[in-house]
């Protein structure tokens, strides 16, 4: 059996001190226990981590002292920065990977498509159709920003569209769930050992 992918990150500014520990090989059947501990001080954005992560078949401890008495900015983005940081270097060098996935992820009224090619071009295009000012105590505006904080930081293109929905909590819940299904189909081993690239190369 391939050795799990796994990584740390520490990242401490003025602003956050946040630690992340990822393990991206705890699908259900790989023998390893999955285990999830976000701890944001955001309330919903550890929601929708935790949804990441539960259904990407995710290890995922993370934890943030950020500046809160500020407002979420910082937080939500350092950690999103943080939580992409140790996604790439999980995977390591891009090689014996689908490298695209797709995954789409109803929640009630609301479905969401997220789009991913793990390509080191970083990019993001984020179009959630948000409406409300909050959702908790995270601005609605840092979804979208959390998306392309974790794309840049990934060196990953990716593309979340909430495709329809009324219920501001159901979109963004549907986004983070698709988001995990097209990881979870991208960063799949193909049992190979090949660069998914004409290039030849990926990562550069
Ligand atoms: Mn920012």
């Amino acid at each position: 059996m391939a050795e799990a992918r796994v990584a740390a990150v520490s990242r401490k500014t003025s602003e956050t001190e946040i630690q992340v520990d990822l393990n991206l090989d705890a699908v259900p059947g790989s023998g390893i226990a999955q285990v999830i501990n976000v701890k944001t001080g955001i309330g919903f954005l550890d929601h929708m981590f935790n949804a990441l992560a539960k259904h990407g078949g995710w290890c995922l401890s993370l934890t943030c002292k950020g500046d809160l008495w500020i407002d979420d900015h910082h937080s939500a983005e350092d950690c999103a920065l943080a939580l992409g940081e140790a996604f790439k270097n999980a995977l390591g060098e891009v090689r014996g990977i689908k490298r695209y996935g797709t995954g789409h992820a109803p929640l009630d009224e609301a479905l969401s498509r997220a789009v991913i090619d793990i390509s080191g071009r970083p990019y993001c295009v984020a179009s959630l159709n948000l409406t409300r000012e909050k959702i908790g105590d995270l601005s609605t505006e840092m979804i979208p920003h959390v998306f392309h904080s974790f794309a840049m930081a990934a060196g990953v293109t990716l593309h979340v569209d909430v495709l329809r929905g009324e219920n501001d909590h159901h979109k963004a819940e549907s986004a983070f769930k698709a988001l995990a299904l097209a990881i979870r189909q991208a960063i799949e081993r193909t049992g190979g050992q090949d660069v998914p690239s004409t290039k030849g190369v990926l990562n550069l």
